[in-house]
């Protein structure tokens, strides 16, 4: 397949939602790859922008700031800088950092919903949706929850559901409620602005099907919503936190356009233009954004996790086709997901390994290196902390650390820490420098194809080379009987450091620097933005022995010190802790007088035996006092009926009688349930017979 020739790469990564941290499974679906992308092509010299930023619009945000009774202006404030922060430590390498509240943001969708609704791109339909007459307000997205129609799970949203994936729209949920209230939703006709995806899967078709180089994960995906047939989706809302739309489209359209704002799906694709503006005008060059996006020699590369593949490979790319001015999606190199200690990642039951967290305790670089080399590029992968350790112990530390450790102490106790000069190089001298120029490219091939564990195995490739040619060639032999070959061993061993100081630079920034000013390698391009394109020195050149001999070396210090054994089982620990179960969701609230309905009584358990064939129930005799109860209680898989007898209880005495496997039951006894479904018996003190209230 013959490569196009693009002038420079606009990369992005999925806009996080501000509305919780980040956790390591945003980091191994659309943020490592893509900051591992950008720092080879900034280092291979190429001319790279990489934007991002926070999402804050969307039901999501509100739907937190309402779970922590506040504003979602709170929300964002709170988790955007937080985001940015964690982000920045963990050496995300962004060009901009934006957030869609801004009003660079508001002008640009605006701008671009304005351009489609004036050449005629959407359509409009006004019809029934769900309403919580509670709240007052339409129940889009995740204001809905209720039974999934494909896979029965019964706490799907209105726009997903988690378990199956499916993506859904409000009106499918089966027993649908308010997110809000609880409330059973109902219907009320509203109108919205819809884009007729249909009448672009001909394009789209085509778009793809010139694209066969995309991942097959993302293909896959693809061909099945082609299958189904492309839908109208609806691109507004009737929520009260978002883009308005342009008061003059609701207008022309002949609808009260108050309190309708544009679908978060359909601003937050345009929040990668609008943060390429913002990058713009922060370099002094308020137009530059428009080369990026407008100009057929860029390529546009979108890092994003397997949830969002068909916002960026249909819809975005249809809202393009259909404004007409801008580049296409080049790629879309999307990730599967990551699972942890080989479950799920769930951020509502803690299972997950928060980035802010995870700085507190241990460097950037060895979470990058461990995630890199297990991301879930074309499925699923899991991220154990004993693997973490491993990676950082065996490889980092006795590969990489080891390696440049035994060079950098064998310049300095026999060449006076300087690089010695290579002279009647043997064979094998000759040989691995010759095997040194080819890693640059070959790495570089993993990298522009999106291959990044490939290419992070075959950077520590390097580091076992070296070992196994400094084991060979045996200096602590030579240092004696042949001054010179010692001398040469020290030389091809430094170059492959200094090799390594580059290569490693993507996926280990960090060490990659201390490196460098160990080696006092001077001169090389950066892999951070803006900084030094014009420097001739860089990826390409990393295997031509850049390192000058005859030089002096830097102070001597240790790249990596093992991980114990106590550190990560307080990591497995913390994790457990947080994997609770959610509490009850509270119920609606009530007055006063129906409380006072219930008729609480205390009472002593007299006589209790199992019900013959049924699993739970336990026939149980009460004294109350003022009178004597048979009461059926399902407590037999909790309770042995001898624990029951004798024990103080509280009984709601004015309970209608049922009858249950041919006994009635006169009452009922209160239990508290804990979270993992464990009973225990809610007593008093005071005589039987005493009013509970
Ligand atoms: N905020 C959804 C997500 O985090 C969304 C991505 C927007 S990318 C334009 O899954
Ligand atoms: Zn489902």
């Amino acid at each position: 397949m013959s490569r196009k020739v693009f002038k420079r790469i606009l990369v992005t990564s999925a806009l996080p939602y501000a509305n919780g941290p980040i956790h390591i499974g945003h980091l191994a679906g659309a943020y490592l790859p893509a900051d591992l992308y950008c720092r080879y092509q900034r280092l291979k010299g190429r001319d790279v922008v990489y934007v991002c930023g926070s999402d804050e619009f969307g039901v999501a945000i509100v739907v937190r700031a309402l779970s922590e009774e506040t504003e979602p202006q709170a929300i964002i404030d709170q988790y955007h800088p937080m985001i940015r922060d964690s982000f920045a430590a963990f050496g995300m390498s962004f060009d901009h950092y934006g957030r869609t509240s801004g009003h660079v943001h508001k002008e640009t969708s605006q701008d671009f919903f304005r351009r489609l609704a004036q050449h005629h791109h959407f359509v409009l339909k006004t019809d029934k949706q769900l309403y919580d007459p509670q709240a007052g307000v339409f129940l889009a997205d995740r204001f809905v929850k209720g039974t999934c129609p494909k896979c029965g799970y019964d706490e799907a949203y209105g726009d997903q559901c988690e378990r199956c994936g499916t993506s859904l729209s409000p009106a499918e949920i089966v027993n649908p409620r308010s997110t809000l209230t609880d409330a059973v939703p109902v219907l009320r006709s509203t109108t919205h602005w819809y884009l007729p995806l249909g009448e672009w899967q001909n394009r789209l078709e085509e778009y793809v099907a010139a694209h066969p180089e995309w991942k097959p994960n993302v293909l896959g995906q693809i061909g099945a919503w082609f299958s189904d047939g492309l839908r109208d989706r609806a691109i507004t809302r009737d929520v009260p936190w978002g883009v308005p739309i342009p008061p003059e489209v609701a207008q022309d359209a002949g609808v009260s356009g108050s309190g309708k704002v544009i679908y978060v799906w359909f601003d937050a694709p345009i929040g990668y233009i609008s943060a390429t503006r913002e990058w713009a005008e922060r370099q002094g060059d308020p137009d530059r954004w428009e080369l990026y996006w407008k100009d057929q020699a860029s390529k546009l590369i979108h890092f994003i996790g397997k949830d969002n593949i068909v916002f960026h490979t249909l819809m975005f790319p249809a809202m393009l086709m259909a404004h007409g001015a801008f580049v296409l999606p080049e790629n879309v190199p999307a990730n599967e997901f990551l699972t942890i200690e080989g479950k799920k990642l769930s951020t509502s039951r803690g299972w997950a390994v928060w980035l802010h967290e995870y700085l507190e305790e241990f460097p950037p670089d060895l979470l990058r290196y461990a995630l890199a080399s297990t991301l879930p590029e074309s499925k699923d992968a899991d991220f154990s902390w004993k693997e973490f350790q491993l990676r950082v112990n065996s490889e980092l530390a006795d590969i990489l650390g080891n390696f440049v450790n035994r060079a950098l102490a064998f310049a300095a106790s026999e060449f006076g820490n300087v690089v010695p000069h290579l002279k009647n190089p043997d064979v094998q001298d000759l040989d691995v420098l010759r095997q040194l120029e080819t890693f640059p490219a070959r790495i570089g091939e993993s990298y522009e194809r999106f291959r990044f564990r490939e290419a992070v195995a075959m950077t520590m490739d390097l580091a076992r080379m070296g070992n196994k040619y400094f084991n060979d060639r045996q200096p602590w032999n030579t240092r004696k009987s042949n001054r010179q070959a010692c001398a040469n061993t020290v030389y091809v061993s430094l170059q492959i450091c200094a090799a390594l100081s580059v290569l490693i630079d993507p996926v280990l920034p960090f060490t990659a620097a201390r490196l460098r000013s160990m080696l006092r390698l001077e001169g090389i391009r950066s892999s951070m933005p803006g900084e030094g394109a014009e420097v001739s020195v860089g990826w390409d050149e990393a295997g031509a022995q850049i390192l000058c001999d005859g030089v002096e070396l830097g102070k001597r210090v240790i790249l990596f010190s093992k991980v114990e054994d106590d550190r990560i089982k307080a990591q497995i620990t913390r994790l457990s802790a947080g994997d609770a179960k959610p509490y009850a969701k509270p119920k609606d609230r009530i007055d006063y007088s129906t409380f006072a309905q219930l008729d609480l009584r205390m009472g002593t358990v007299l006589t209790a035996e199992r019900v013959r064939k049924s699993k739970k129930l336990v026939r149980l005799e009460v004294d109350l006092g003022y009178t004597r109860r048979q009461i059926l209680a399902g407590v037999a898989e909790h309770f042995a009926p001898s624990e029951l007898v004798g024990r103080r209880v509280v009984a709601v005495a004015n309970l209608a009688p049922r009858k249950m496997m041919g006994l009635e039951s006169q009452g009922m006894l209160l239990m508290a349930e804990d979270r993992e479904g464990h009973l225990s018996i809610v007593t008093a003190e005071g005589e039987n017979g005493s009013v509970v209230r």
